[in-house]
């Protein structure tokens, strides 16, 4: 039979009734050569903000302060210049309602510790999960923690990503579509900003981006999940039924997993959940620690019609997953071998594993395989708290997954983001045909400063996520098209031309929340004479965008103040291969996000494919103190930094080396 989802299911799950009671079923623009004549970067630039929009300037990087700030002076522009910029406004606040109180069912935690310092022992690994407080209480032990004001910690607070109203957060939680609804659980304390008390938080949308909150779905009540309700994943079965799947951490800490159904499926809220009675279903099996055994995956239904699912796992420092399969969800069976395994990958967290079609520009159900389809298997990496993931093929029969590409596996090679973004998982949407990225942003200030704000992480904008059909060789991330609904006014900047050692600040106005779309296009003939040669060259061990290359670094500040004291950089840079090839990074530089300095400052990014006649495309979506970044259509990139400071900052600046070759930058674009 044809499942809801699109996908095929060749036979029926048992009646599920029997699991608990009866009636209660389970479960741009023509540009043309600088005025100059010299060979030119050409860029549009749309910036598109929910609230106030700003630009403020070109800007060299990489010069001292008093360079730049002596640059400003020089800036030349060309064109139609601010005359041509269309500003329409509108407002985005308060996307987040909160459910009435009277129907909580936990009451709201209290800032607990306010003025306390961060403390400095681990807080998860402990208690076998992944460490969750913040490394920079151990980095930086003995830096002081910045004194932040209120207001400062006001601004930080996003307007629309997802996060509870307060409180602590961490990873996604079996997202699903039900009934209208889009549904979110997550890993939350009800207590306080610090992990612990693991509850699963729950909130609906009718549209990804404005969020109800609803009660707990699940509260860690029982022995087998009483030490936390962890993370799991959801199936929606062919005949309407709902499963979650989660693991628990039972009373002496072993993980076992746990299945838990909605009390009323008539209720597209889906607020109440009842655990099955015949929990915990699995028990950590032989040969695996019992704090090894965790965040079991949506199931897929096999060509045999039984069901099967994966859970992460590590024997010594092999990365597995674990797969399991049922007829009924009543009983399972372990799977000789593994899915996959990765030597010196160390523990993996929150697997997730999905069909991408090789053809079509849609998302697949989780149960679909065929000639056509590609497999993605992702694993979140206890180690260094990174999703990684891989392209390659499901083998249904031998139970096995294998990469495309040996030397991009599994927690060796691709990650879905240079920032932080952990512990994801991905939902068929089978409302839109389009399989989404839930992903966790983890913080990056001091936990200290998360106990006085009140709260403490966010989800990141959910993603789209596709084949990419040009290349073959990496996912294509896209924030969901409803984040547009929120552009309620516009800014384009047409032929608008700076000179190289300058900055032009655009000002028209302030804003927080921006999403910017700009092109880089590059004189062909400048990519073929480039003559540098470096092998060596990482966003992360290069020194940011001081770092000057023949081709690099280009593209845009945001979050900067006015006198540059804060600024964080996202842009490309080229270097050429000895093999003649360029290869182009994107890179986010956090160093200077921030006057505080107990917060992280990496600078980090990764190549990204860019190929022949391609401009250089980046999109970034600005969120009061966070940063999401894509280049290449979401090819890769996607950094996020966070981006404690000052409150207010809200400059776009586009940024340019000072090398002749890209000596003068167009500014052009169209109205939106
Ligand atoms: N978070 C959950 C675990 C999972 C970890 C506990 C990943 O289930 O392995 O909060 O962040």
């Amino acid at each position: 039979m044809t499942g809801t989802n699109g996908g095929h299911y060749s036979s029926e799950p048992d009646d599920f009734t029997g699991l608990s009671h009866s009636n209660k079923p389970l479960p741009k623009v023509d540009v043309n050569s600088s005025s100059n004549g010299q060979r030119s970067v050409k860029i549009w630039l749309v910036i598109l903000s929910g609230l106030l929009v700003s630009a403020l300037a070109m800007a060299l990087l990489g010069n001292t302060q008093k360079e730049v700030l002596e640059s400003e002076v020089n800036v030349s522009l060309t064109g139609p210049a601010s005359e041509d910029l269309e500003v329409t406004q509108g407002a985005a606040k308060n996307r987040v309602q909160e459910f009435p109180s009277c129907l909580k069912k936990i009451p709201p935690g209290v800032m607990e510790g306010r003025g306390l310092r961060s403390p400095r022992v681990s807080r998860g690994k402990a208690k076998g999960v992944s460490e969750k407080t913040n490394q920079l209480s151990y980095r930086r032990s003995r830096s002081p923690e910045f004194e932040w004001n209120e207001k400062q910690l006001a601004w930080q607070r996003t307007a629309f990503h997802f996060q509870p109203p307060q409180n602590w957060m961490n990873d996604p939680n079996g997202p699903l579509f039900y009934k209208g609804w889009y549904h979110i659980f997550y890993q939350y304390n009800p207590n306080a900003a610090v992990w612990g008390d693991i509850v699963w938080g729950h909130a609906v949308s009718r549209d990804l981006i404005k969020w109800l909150h609803l009660p707990a779905a699940m509260i860690a009540d029982r022995w087998y999940d009483i030490n936390g309700v962890w993370t799991g994943s959801a199936t929606l079965l062919p005949d309407g039924q709902i499963i979650m799947l989660y693991s628990g951490s039972s009373n002496d800490s072993t993980q076992v997993q746990n299945l838990a159904y909605p009390a009323d499926l008539s209720d597209p809220l889906l607020i109440n959940w009842i655990k099955y009675p015949g929990n915990p279903i699995l028990l950590p099996p032989p040969g695996i620690d019992p704090k090894d055994f965790r965040d079991p995956t949506t199931a897929w239904n096999t060509a045999g019609g039984k069901w099967r699912f994966a859970i992460g796992s590590k024997m010594n420092r092999t990365g597995i997953s674990l797969v399991y399969e049922t007829q009924d969800f009543k009983s399972f069976k372990l799977l000789d071998g593994v899915l996959h395994a990765v030597p010196a990958t160390g523990m993996w967290e929150c697997v997730d594993f999905y069909p991408v079609s090789m053809t079509e520009p849609n998302g697949m159900d989780t149960s679909v395989n065929g000639p056509h389809v590609k497999h993605v298997l992702k694993a979140s990496l206890d180690e260094d708290r990174n999703d990684y993931y891989a392209i390659g093929r499901y083998d249904e029969e031998k139970g096995i997954w294998v990469p495309d590409n040996p030397e991009n596996d599994v927690g060796i090679g691709l990650r879905y983001d240079y920032g932080k973004f952990y512990a994801s998982k991905t939902f068929y949407d089978q409302e839109k045909r389009r399989r989404v990225l839930w992903g966790w942003i983890t913080e990056s200030d001091n936990e200290a400063a998360d106990i006085r704000k009140g709260w403490a992480s966010l989800q990141a904008i959910p993603r789209t996520v596709v084949y990419d059909q040009k290349t073959g060789t990496n996912l294509l991330q896209w924030p969901v098209e409803e984040v547009e609904s929120l552009r309620t006014r516009s800014k384009n900047f047409i032929n608008i031309t700076v000179q190289a050692g300058s900055f032009l600040p655009l000002d028209v106005g302030s804003a927080t929340e921006l999403d910017i779309i700009a092109e880089f296009e590059i004189d062909l003939e400048a990519l073929d004479k480039l003559s540098d040669f470096d092998e060596e060259y990482t966003c992360g061990t290069s020194s940011g965008a001081n770092q000057r290359g023949a081709l690099g670094p280009f593209g845009l500040l945001v979050l900067a103040t006015d006198d540059f004291s804060e600024q964080t950089p996202v842009y490309f840079y080229i270097t050429k291969g000895s093999d003649g090839n360029p290869r182009t990074f994107f890179c986010t530089d956090a160093s200077r996000s921030s006057i505080a300095d107990d917060v992280m400052d990496d600078i980090s990014g990764s190549t990204v494919p860019v190929l022949r006649g391609e401009k250089f495309s980046l999109r970034i979506l600005v969120d009061h103190s966070i940063i999401e970044a894509f280049a290449q259509g979401g090819r890769t990139g996607h950094h996020y930094g966070i981006n404690r400071g000052m409150a207010n900052k809200s400059g776009v600046k586009v940024m340019m080396d000072r090398n002749d070759l890209l000596h003068t930058l167009m500014m052009t674009g169209s109205s939106t």
